[in-house]
Formats: structure tokens, sequence, C-alpha cells
């Protein structure tokens, strides 16, 4: 039993392996195949970059894959960094200038207009089948200072309310209950019937 996600960002990868491992599926990432070249992003939304990028690995692979599209969107930032979260402060993937940007840009806002969320959409393709989307989304808002040191990203700004920590702050089995990226999967699993392992 084994699915293969197509990215080769460590902390999704990392997330992966714990959700899919606890149900006795295998994760293999793009990470594990060096060789498969990286897919330009060149989708305006979530979804589409999900498609292009699920689209074009299982193409190259010959097999199903999922793909993890996601950011985070600030409504004080009207939704930015949005899809250009992974490279918001530049070319180079680098999560804590990219969080740091996101602190200057809020830089004098009110905590009541930090308002942010994390927006996840998976997209399961397979050659000549159609490809499907599942979304998922977390509410929270945008500290003024870093907290915590789990997960990737954003996690360390990105307050959740109902459990007075950052994202950063939670255990990642309490994340993975409660985060965008759980979320996507829950609705993925339910169509899917991963789980019960045939
Ligand atoms: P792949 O395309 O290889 O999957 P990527 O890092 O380029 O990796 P995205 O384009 O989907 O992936 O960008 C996702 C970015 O959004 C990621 O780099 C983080 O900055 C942010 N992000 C997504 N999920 C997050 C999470 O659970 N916690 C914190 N930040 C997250």
């Amino acid at each position: 039993n084994e699915v293969i996600i197509a990215t080769k960002n460590k902390g999704k990868a990392k997330e992966f392996e714990r959700i899919f491992g606890s149900k006795g599926i295998q994760v293999k990432t793009l990470l594990d195949f060096p060789e498969i070249p990286d897919v330009e992003e060149t989708g305006l939304t979530f979804e589409e970059n999900a498609i292009i990028k699920a689209d074009a690995i299982a193409k190259l692979m010959g097999k199903m894959v999922i793909a993890d599209d996601s950011g985070l969107e600030v409504d004080a930032l009207e939704g930015r960094p949005g899809v250009y979260s992974a490279r918001y402060a530049g070319a180079e993937k680098n999560d804590s200038a990219n969080t740091e940007k996101v602190l200057q840009e809020l830089a004098g806002v009110l905590e009541r207009d930090r308002t942010a969320r994390f927006r996840c959409v998976l997209a399961v393709a397979a050659p000549g089948e159609k490809t499907v989307v599942y979304s998922g989304t977390c509410e929270g808002r945008i500290l003024t200072e870093p907290r915590g040191t789990n997960g990737f990203g954003y996690d360390p700004v990105f307050f959740v309310e109902g459990k007075g920590k950052t994202m950063a702050e939670l255990p990642p089995e309490e994340k993975n209950k409660i985060s965008h990226r759980a979320d996507a999967l829950k609705k993925l699993e339910k169509s899917l019937d991963l789980g019960n392992g045939e």
C-alpha cells in the first residue's frame, strides 16, 4: 500500500508521511525520485497549480499521484502571499524570509485586522483518468513575532484561535488534525477510500 505525493517540500512530505503512515500507507515523494524535473507552476490559483503539478508528474511517472498546492492568504494584504507563498521574499524558497516579509507588510495593522487562512488544494491525477481536486482551509491570525519551532513555512506566525497557540507551537499530531492539509485530506480519503487497504 503506497501513495506518491508529487512534492519536493520537506515540510509537506513529513506531514503526509505521518498522516498516511498512521493508516499503514507508505508515502513516496519526489524527494525519493531526484531524476523527476521541477514542474513550473504557472497557474493563478491553488487549484490550477495543483492540477498542473499532479498531471505533469502522473504523466512522467505513469502512475497515480497526489499533488499539494497550498499557501497563506492574509486578508489585510488582499489575499497575499497566496499562490506566491513559497517564494514571496524572492526567487529562492526561504521560509523565514517569507515570514519576515509578511510581518513587515503587516506592521501597524491591528490584531483584529490580522486575520488569515491557510489553504490547501490536493489534486489526484492518474494516466488516462480525470483529475480531481479537494480543498481545505484553516482560519487564524498573524502574530507580530514568530513563536514555536514545529512545522514549516508560516507556521510560527500563524495563531490558531481555538488552540491558543501558533501552528509551530502545536505538536505535529495536533497540527495534522486541524490544518488545511488535514481538511483537504479528509475529503480526499472519504471519496477515494484510501485507508481500507485492498
Ligand atoms: P511543492 O510544489 O514541491 O509541493 P512548494 O513549497 O513549492 O513545494 P507550494 O507552491 O504549494 O509548494 O507553496 C507552499 C508554500 O505555502 C510553502 O512553501 C509555505 O510557505 C506555505 N505553506 C503551505 N502549507 C503550509 C503549512 O502547513 N504551514 C506553513 N506554511 C505553509
